[in-house]
């Protein structure tokens, strides 16, 4: 077995560096993939650093077994499928080398040329570097196309982000196997333009050195400065502390010194680093839980200055065309987990924004001051930060929706960005067909986004909700161009209802819990078709059934029902984009839904075991499957939104949506009946 994705088969990958990072790689790999008996090779020279990183391993494995979080079969499969050793031979017969070394540019070129004679010429090579440009690791390189960079953040084996940073010689089907690798095992791949330091770093750098300078300002001392700093900037730790935790000062300060050549005359390394670096200290930080006394104004200067540096470091890298608004928020969001940028920007106001950029660049120069964001200031606008994309691949327009943190769950400004796409899918003569799919590979759409709904207090709001939801879901299902469905994971609520508007669904082959109606939990009905399209494709009593108890079904189950059209093996967005392409070329003819009123409908429904759930929703939900079967779908649809509405007259329907926000998805709600 190996794990085999969009023509590529991975048996074995290999990390090379068993330092402070490469184990973590390696932990992940590991994790991901030993259920296909992938093998993970972490070689190092040095042999203390091998049984430093071997026991590091295998003690977060064990940690993971002790709390649950790995299954004892799987602390097995991990310990035995990961190898280390000082042998590069044991490279050979690698598909994925991820080095990890030292960030020392000759060490790294001489370690390529090495792996090169190794591995076979079809293998990917990367580095997991955290500033250097592909172009200056791999320009020896006999292949360059198969090479790029993918930096990894702390913890690498818990922390999503990854920069995936082609060179100009990469080729193009690299990159993009690269990211779909990648999103295929949990993480959250970003492609950022190859610049030195890349997205992240000038960041994370740059704050340091902005801290230190309002230290130098004599705005407060680096106790004051750090504690305002992650309040200002919505981390969870100040850049001062997390440089001693990381023991980033050293990286730091070589980075700055880089950067200044080659980003701009602003990074340079200050002396209080330098003097740090030489005194082999640490910065002075807030110890854990202690009060820090900062007055008013100096905390409103020093955030200000913090928010100027920030602004103007990722406006720099917008004017830099490196990377978008949507993939930066994004990626600091999940990276450094501090305010996404662009969001907060919008937040403060852009105007408010550039003028604090313009205030820090005239006190720091030469900081420039973006064109990009005087621009966006002038407009009077804020910055577009999309939570759905959109991308043409040949004939067939691509719509993924991206909330990785909310499981891609739906909410009004996602139904917004889809109708916009779904205008231009119908107005593009070039566009033949379409796909929509979920951001990951956990779920296409955990449903509508219940944390907006509970938040719903005007009925004006609920109804502008609705209303998108209605709109987004009828625009899919009268695009009139095919659209096939993409579900790369659950496929719930909302986003099941999204699904059964579209021409055909796929879903990956053997996931057991998959799609579902789980509303009757959040003392709600389906809203956006449920109750009228399920019946429609899998029959009254399954649909009922899966309605009423709120039960997920797997994706057999769903193959077996008729909910999808096919369970794939290996990437289920490339064999929707096929799947499209027949339908519009006419090679497939998928069933559809039907649009009139349903033969036999029954009476009355058979009793189901309700557990906890509530008796006065089910009422409703019985009532909108039966009423809605005898009716025309476009009748049915709005027989549904008018007993949605009516759940808002229920207890229950607080008493549910509450219960999710304050105690999450896996905890029952006690319903009252009423
Ligand atoms: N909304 C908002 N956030 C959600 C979410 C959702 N539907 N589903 C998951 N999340 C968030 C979780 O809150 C969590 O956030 P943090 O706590 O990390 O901040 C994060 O995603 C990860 O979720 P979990 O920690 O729960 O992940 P697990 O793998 O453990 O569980 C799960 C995954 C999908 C089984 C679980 O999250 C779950 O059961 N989620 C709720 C699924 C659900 O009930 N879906 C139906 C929602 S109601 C309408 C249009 C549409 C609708 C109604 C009307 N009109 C047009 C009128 C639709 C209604 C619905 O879909």
């Amino acid at each position: 077995m190996a794990f085999s994705f969009r023509g590529r088969t991975i048996s074995k990958v290999a990390v090379i560096g068993s330092g402070q990072i490469g184990p973590d790689i390696a932990l992940h790999f590991v994790k991901v993939l030993h259920g296909f008996d992938v093998y993970v090779t972490v070689v190092d020279i040095a042999t203390d650093a091998l049984e430093k990183g071997k026991a590091k391993l295998f003690k977060k494995v064990d940690k993971g077994g002790q709390t649950g979080a790995f299954k004892p079969n799987d602390v097995e499969g991990m310990k035995s499928h990961v190898i280390f050793t000082s042998d590069y031979n044991e490279l050979k017969g690698a598909d994925l080398v991820v080095e990890a070394a030292t960030e020392d540019l000759p060490l790294k070129k001489r370690i390529f040329r090495q792996i090169e004679e190794l591995v076979s010429p079809e293998a990917i090579l990367t580095s997991n570097s955290s500033h250097l440009e592909p172009e200056r690791i791999f320009d020896e390189l006999k292949i360059k196309g198969r090479s790029l960079c993918t930096h990894y953040f702390f913890p690498a084996e818990r922390n999503p982000a990854i920069e995936i940073i082609p060179g100009k010689d990469t080729d193009s089907k690299t990159t993009d196997f690269m990211m779909r690798f990648y999103e295929a095992i949990g993480k959250i791949p970003i492609k950022v333009g190859s610049r030195y330091g890349y997205a992240v770093d000038p960041v994370f750098e740059g704050l340091l050195l902005a801290c230190v300078q309002c230290v130098d300002a004599g705005l407060g001392d680096t106790k004051q400065v750090d504690y305002v700093a992650s309040k200002a900037l919505g981390l969870n730790v100040g850049p001062f502390t997390a440089h001693n935790l990381t023991g980033g000062n050293p990286i730091t300060a070589h980075g700055l010194s880089e950067m200044h050549d080659s980003l701009n005359g602003w990074f340079r390394v200050p002396e209080r680093l330098k003097k740090l670096l030489e005194s082999k200290s640490d910065w002075e930080v807030p110890g854990r839980g202690e009060k820090i006394e900062v007055s008013p104004e100096k905390e409103k200067a020093i955030s200000e200055e913090l928010m100027g540096a920030y602004f103007a470091i990722v406006c720099d890298m917008l004017d830099a065309e490196i990377i978008t608004t949507s993939d930066f928020d994004l990626l600091i969001s999940v990276a450094l987990d501090m305010k996404p940028p662009f969001s907060f920007m919008n937040s403060v106001g852009v105007k408010k924004a550039f003028e604090l950029v313009e205030t820090f660049a005239k006190k720091y120069p030469p900081m420039p001051v973006s064109k990009k964001l005087k621009e966006q200031a002038d407009s009077g606008k804020p910055w577009e930060i999309l939570d759905v994309l959109f991308e043409k691949k040949d004939d067939i327009g691509v719509i993924t929706i991206r909330r990785p943190k909310a499981l891609n769950a739906v909410n009004s400004k996602v139904f917004s960005e889809l109708n916009g796409y779904c205008d231009i899918i119908k107005n593009d003569p070039t566009i033949k067909a379409a796909v929509i799919t979920g951001f990951g590979n956990k779920a296409f759409v955990a449903g509508a986004d219940i944390k907006e709904m509970a938040g719903l207090k005007e009925p004006a709001q609920g109804e502008h909700f609705a209303r998108l939801g209605q709109i987004a879901s009828a625009e899919l299902e009268k695009l009139g161009k095919p659209i096939v469905a993409a579900l790369n994971g659950f496929a719930l609520g909302g986003g099941c209802e999204l699904a059964m508007c579209c021409t055909a669904r796929v879903a990956p082959k053997g996931l057991k819990f998959f799609a579902g109606q789980p509303e009757v939990n959040l003392g709600l009905i389906p809203g956006m078709g449920g109750t009228q399209r399920l019946p429609r494709l899998v029959g009254f009593e399954r649909a009922a059934e899966m309605i009423r108890t709120a039960r997920p079904i797997s994706s057999a189950q769903a193959l077996e029902y008729g909910l999808i059209n096919e369970e794939v093996g290996g990437d289920v967005l490339e064999r929707a984009i096929v799947l499209a392409r027949d339908i519009a070329a006419g090679k497939v003819k998928p069933k559809l839904i039907e649009m009139g009123p349903l033969p036999n409908v029954p009476d009355k429904l058979p009793d189901v075991d309700l557990g906890h759930l509530s008796k006065a929703i089910d009422a409703l939900a019985v009532q909108a499957i039966l009423e809605g079967g005898k009716m025309t779908l476009d009748d049915g649809l709005k027989n549904e939104a008018h007993i949605f509405g009516q759940c808002w007259t229920k207890e229950d329907n607080r008493i549910g949506l509450k219960n999710f926000v304050e105690k999450g998805a896996k905890s029952k709600a006690e319903f009252v009946h009423r």
